[in-house]
Formats: C-alpha cells, structure tokens, sequence
C-alpha cells in the first residue's frame, strides 16, 4: 500500500510507536521555532533541562509578536531570547526581521522536513512539502534538546483541488471554504493533504496562506506536494539545493476526500467570531465598514501586498476607513519599498506598520467601539482584536483592498480585470537580520540577561489519591485559548510573569474567575466541545496550574491545548456523554474517588457531584508516556526524573 505525503515524512521520522491511526507516535524534529510571546517560557524550560546546545539542525528564535514596548517588559525578553539564543545553538532573527512563519517560509523551510514551533500556525510550512506541527513552549525545548515529539498519528484528509483561480478570487477564499465544508473541528486529528491538478496553478505563498489556517480547522498539520513550482520558489530565495520533489503515492488511501473547484469559487468572508462562519463577500456588499487590516502570516507575502499595491495605486482610502498594513517580512517590506509599491501603498492612505504580527494578536490597531473591521488575517474571536464589541470579519488582500477603498463591504470580483502580477524570479536575499549562535567553545562567554519580569514558572504536583474539590467555572463550546489566556497590549508582556497574568485568565468569559478559583484554592473546569481550540500558548494551561486548577472535563479537546494541560500536570477527561454536561452547575462539590489511581490505570472515571448526587464517566484518552507525565506533576518533572 502506498503512502501519502504526510506518512512518508512520519515514516521517515518515526522514533517510537507504530503508523497506526489513533496511537501515540514520537517523531524526530529536524527545525524548531519559536516566537516571543511563547519563546521567553520555552528557553526557561530549556535552561530548567540543563542542556547545552540544541541537538536539531536547525532552531531559530523570532521577534515578532510582542513588539509593542510600552514598557520594559518585552524589550527584556528580547534581550533574554537574543542572548540564551546565542548562547544555546540557536539562530536570533531580530525584530524588524518579520513574522517568524513567513520568514521561515522564505528562508529556512525544507520540504520533506519536520518543524516544530511554538505557535499554532507553524504548518504554514506545509505550503513548501515541510511537515509543520505547532506545540507548547515546553514540547519545542524538549525538541530542542533532541527528544521526541509526540503526536497521535493523524487520520489523512485529501482534498483535491480542480480548475483555476477566477480574476480576484484567492487563496484565502479556497481556505475558507474548505472551513466552511469542514468547520473549526473538521480536522481534528487529522492532516489535510492538497493534492489535484489544482496544485500546479498556485504558488508557494498561496499555498501557505491555505496551510497556515489548517490551524483553524483544528488540524495537525496540513501539506502540500514539492514539486516544479516548489523548486522555483526555493531557486528565488536562493535555496535550489534545499529542493527535493514530494508527491503521495498514486495507490494511497485516504480516509476522507473533498473536491475544491477552484474555478467556481468567489470572494469568501468569515464572520464574527468564528474563522468558520462564512459566507460569500457578496452577501454583505455595501455594509458599511470602519478599518481594514492587511497582513499577519496569513497573508503578508509579496503576492499579496503586490496586490494590494495595485488596487490602492492612485486611489484614496474612504475617509470612514483606517487601514493598516504590516509587511510580513523585511524581504517583502525591502522589496515594496524597491519596485515603488509602498509609495503607491502610503500615497493611498494606507497606515504602515512594522513587519510583525501586530494587531492580528490586538498589538494595537484595535477597532473603535462597535466597529467593523476587515483583516486578513486567519482568528476572529470574540475580544481578540482588543475591542470586545467590535465586529472583525476575515477576508482576502483584494476584498480588503476593494472594501477600503470603497468604505463598505464590496466583492472584488465586480471591479473588473484584476491587474496581473508577475512573482519574482529572485527575492531580494540578505539574511543580516538573522544573528548566528556563539561558536561551541564560545558559549560559556556568553552572559544571558534576565529581566525583573522573568519570575519562576510554576511547577505541577503528583495527584491526589481522591479528588474533592468544587467545579469553579463551567463554559460552553468552542472555548479558545483566547478566552482563557487572552493577549492583547495590556497582557502580552506578562507572559513570563504567571503570577501577574493569572490576574487575566479567563476575564473574557468571567471577570470573576481569578480571584473565585483563588480563594478556593483552585479545582475543575467544565468545558464544552473543542475545548481549548486555537493558539498554542501554553499559559492557558500553565495560568490554570498556577490558579490550582486539577482537571478539566469538557465534551471534547484541542490537539495543542490538551498536549499543554498534559505537559503541565492537568488531567484532561472527556465527558463520556456530553449529555451529563447538564448535571453539573458552577460551584457544585465534585468528587473523584481513586483519581491518582484512575490516571495511573484506568480508562475511566466517576465524577461525582455531592452537591446533587448525580453522577457521570469521563474518558482518560491516555497513552503510557502521558499517564507519567500526570502521575509526575507535569513533563518538566517528569524529565528531570528520567534523566536522574
Ligand atoms: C496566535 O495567533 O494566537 C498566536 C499569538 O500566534 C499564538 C501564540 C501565542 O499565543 O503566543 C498561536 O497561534 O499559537
Ligand atoms: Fe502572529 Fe497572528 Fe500569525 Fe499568530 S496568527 S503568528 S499572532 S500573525
């Protein structure tokens, strides 16, 4: 039986456990990356393993996100990542470099690699055949160290692709449609595989743009072949020898399929506040809008702001609208600025940002109240851009072109002929914003600066032998890690200061909750579906350990997110009928008679509520290697013992 492009990439990685679907498998990491809103904590965590230098071949660290310096928290974890990475093995890329996914695109991708990140879009990666997974910070240090990284090997969707783009129409429509067909837990334990005639008519940043919000369909990864137009993007970034051609197997099976008839697509939109809410740009012409943000690394290559540049060239942003734009890296920044493009961009109006993540993770440029705000970028959710009533709709670069010129909602289709842009034959090359590690007989020279902000990462306990303890916040479906550990301005540049970002956890849901599981001393959180969907931030489940939380029961998980609560010493159980979700109320007694023993051998678990009595059975989906970690009070512990 033949494989598919994700299986041969396992197969050529696979350390432990066997290519069944639904098992444990650990696999070896070629790159890792981290940015610095989840690297402060990796690189503690690193430092805690007491390991000299990374053992991947390749680590670099990015300064993208935390950008903003109202203070001097995050300039000290910049200082911190650029000199622990300097003195551990691994590659700096400064900031003012670009967002870390579109960078390493450009720059470091390998197709027929494995890359781990800490942030949940770094199988943007697949748009060039790598295998990309996003993780905990503490997943990528143990990575780093050259250990194993564990995922449950995916189930394989295929998707087809058939025809051509129409004038106007991209990628960002052909991805949200397959979130439209597949919804934000479609892929959920699986990888989407693009594969088609289809294929050969985009091209590497395109097919990222579709990678990268994977993401948002709950996948483990998602990839495509690398073939000829692989090999030209590699050849313009000055890498043909990273080049080497992928394709599945023609006798590969699949366990679900899905055609995308890209010549009858149109201008797509995700609604408030849910990259799956969608529906055609059509339906919501002439509604009036108020800022329009153009970047993320979702779309802030060179095709797109090309693009971009075209539209806005000799025209006027309406006057109701603000529109930023961010270059996603200093490649395309350098080159806009080169062709003339960035003159046709801020003659238009357009507000220029720093090429980061910016106000995709509400670092600034958060809509005025109520307002409606078209981005580009691949996350609507409630309170995410800053502006809890505001209303963020998710759109291509040429809707948001087309709509910030015009002031209202307006489908790009109806403008006529798109203009034609040619892709460069050679990218503008000069990596001299990626600063190289300390030479091995140097490390020792080198001094890592610690910040006042940088205070102790809280570490998990073994579980008690019965769980009493009170149900301290019970919430509904589609809970994302934005709810529980939210970003933003005001929070970011605590992310290496728990204690102080406890005072934030959960707030968008319940301002209460901090101070409530506080003076309870912690206990169990009640979530719906897909519990924990979205980013990769660790502090949604290191904030809970700190806040003494034990366990979480929800209807069903997030890959990442339930990796994190593992990592950290919180058990996850899923309820065995979500029907039993009723039974229990916010502030209920709780009872888990054995729960140490449960975690350490059984399948399943009464809970019990003693304030009513009723009970129900929640699952332990656990593999041996997790059932240790919980036992051990988290993966930190858990290493330390394992190497005594
Ligand atoms: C995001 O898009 O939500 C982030 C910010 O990039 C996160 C990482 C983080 O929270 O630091 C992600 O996607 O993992
Ligand atoms: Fe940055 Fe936004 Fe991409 Fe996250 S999704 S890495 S915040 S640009």
């Amino acid at each position: 039986m033949g494989y598919t492009i994700a299986q041969k990439i396992i197969k050529d990685h696979l350390l432990y456990g066997e290519m069944i679907k639904g098992r444990e498998i650990g696999l070896r990491i070629d790159q890792t990356l981290t940015q610095d809103a989840t690297g402060t904590m990796a690189y503690l965590q690193f430092e805690a393993m007491g390991i000299d230098r990374v053992k991947t071949e390749l680590s670099v660290a990015y300064i993208d996100h935390n950008t903003l310096q109202a203070g001097f928290e995050n300039a000290d974890d910049h200082r911190y990542i650029q000199t622990v990475a300097k003195k551990h093995g691994i590659r700096f890329s400064r900031p003012g470099n670009g967002i870390c996914h579109q960078v390493h695109l450009e720059r470091f991708s390998r197709p027929g690699k494995t890359l781990i990140g800490s942030d949940s879009h770094t199988p943007t990666a697949g748009g060039i055949g790598m295998l990309g997974f996003g993780a905990g910070g503490l997943d990528v240090a143990v990575a780093m160290g050259g250990g194993a990284y564990y995922i449950t090997m995916p189930r394989i969707i295929r998707v087809k692709l058939t025809g051509r783009l129409p004038d106007y129409v991209s990628a960002k429509d052909v991805i949200l449609e397959v979130l439209k067909k597949l919804t934000v837990k479609g892929g959920v334990g699986a990888v989407i595989e693009y594969a088609g005639e289809g294929v050969k008519t985009l091209s590497v940043p395109q097919r990222a743009t579709i990678t990268n919000m994977g993401a948002e369909l709950g996948a483990t990864s998602s990839i495509f072949p690398s073939d000829e137009v692989t090999k030209e993007f590699l050849k313009a970034q000055g890498r043909e020898e990273d080049y080497v051609e992928l394709f599945a197997d023609t006798d590969a099976t699949y366990d679900e399929e899905y055609t995308v008839d890209l010549s009858t697509l149109v201008p797509l939109t995700a609604c408030p506040h849910s990259p799956d809410n969608v529906k055609p740009v059509s339906s919501l012409s002439g509604t009036a809008i108020n800022q329009v943000c153009i970047g993320s690394c979702t779309n802030s290559s060179m095709l797109d702001l090309l693009t971009v540049a075209k539209m806005l060239k000799g025209k006027t942003v309406h006057p109701n609208v603000s529109l930023s734009i961010s270059p996603g890296s200093k490649q395309v920044y350098t080159m806009l600025a080169e062709c003339g493009a960035l003159a046709d961009l801020i003659s238009a109006g357009a507000r220029i940002l720093e090429c980061a993540c910016g106000p995709c993770i509400g670092m600034g440029f958060s809509p005025q109240s109520a307002g409606v705000s078209l981005r580009t970028f691949n996350r609507n959710f409630l309170a995410r851009s800053g502006t809890k009533d505001a209303s963020v709709y998710l759109v291509s670069p040429e809707t948001a072109a087309a709509s910030a010129i015009a002031g209202v909602f307006t489908d790009p289709t109806t403008l006529g002929q798109a203009p034609k842009i040619e892709l460069p034959t050679k990218y503008l090359l000069n990596d001299n914003l990626i600063e190289l590690p300390a030479e091995p007989e140097r490390m020792g020279q080198v001094c890592v600066e610690r910040g006042p902000n940088i205070k102790p990462i809280p570490v998990g306990k073994a579980p008690e032998k019965d769980l009493r303890t009170t149900l301290v916040l019970k919430v509904g479906d589609d809970i994302t890690t934005d709810h529980i550990m939210p970003a933003g301005t005001k929070v970011l540049p605590y992310r290496s200061n728990v204690p102080k970002l406890s005072e934030f956890c959960f707030t968008v849901c319940d301002p209460a909750f901090p101070e409530r599981a506080k003076s309870l001393g912690g206990g169990v959180i009640l979530g719906g579906a897909n519990y924990g969907q979205g980013s990769s931030r660790e502090h949604a489940a290191l904030v809970p350990l700190y806040l003494g939380i034990k366990a979480v029961v929800a209807k069903s998980f997030a890959r990442i997110h339930v990796a994190n609560l593992i990592n950290f010493g919180i058990a996850p159980m899923t309820l065995e009928n979500a029907d039993d979700y009723d039974r229990f109320s916010q502030g209920d007694g709780l009872e888990i008679v054995d729960f140490a023993e449960a975690i350490r051998s059984k399948e399943r678990v009464e809970i019990i509520n003693t304030n009513t009595g009723a009970k129900a059975n929640a699952r332990l989906t656990l593999s041996a290697r997790q059932r240790e970690i919980l036992l051990a009070g988290g993966l930190l512990n858990y290493t330390r013992l394992k190497k005594d």
